[in-house]
């Protein structure tokens, strides 16, 4: 009877894992946007390295003043050189993958979006002129 009861508690258990289980929920990416024009700028990540499957980036502007925006493209690999346009102080957004962007960002304002990440390396980063080479850019890596 001990055993058939503790099989029970175990089903149970098991049961319960299944209803608790996070599998079918997306990744929470929370990104955090810094930085007033002419000065050094920030794009931070709470994390840098998430599991495969469905993500919703949750991106917070803290600037004061200055607008910004985040987008996501997939990397053919880590090293992989990013286009740049010097003279219009931009990221050829053309050449690149992107899976989708939080665009026009106001000051303090926060916005979201959906992914579905398969395994490989991501850039994050913001296009308005000059703020990817102030240094709002992020790597992601997905496994
Ligand atoms: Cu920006």
């Amino acid at each position: 009877m001990f055993s058939a009861n503790r099989m029970a508690a175990s089903a149970l258990m098991v049961g319960l894992g299944v209803l608790a289980s996070p599998v079918f929920a997306a990744t929470v990416i929370n990104v955090v946007e810094d930085g007033e024009g002419g000065g050094a700028m920030s794009l931070k990540l709470d994390q840098q390295t998430v599991a495969a499957g469905p993500a919703v980036f949750k991106v917070k502007n803290d600037a004061a003043t200055e607008e910004h925006e985040m987008i996501l493209v997939r990397l053919t690999n880590a090293d992989e050189a990013i286009p740049l346009n010097k003279a219009r102080h931009r990221v050829d957004e053309k050449k690149l993958r992107s899976l989708g962007e939080v665009s026009d960002l106001k000051p303090g304002a926060s916005g979201e979006m959906k992914a579905t990440l398969k395994a490989g390396n991501y850039l994050v980063f913001c296009n308005i002129k000059g703020h990817y080479e102030a240094g709002m850019q992020a790597q992601l890596k997905v496994q």
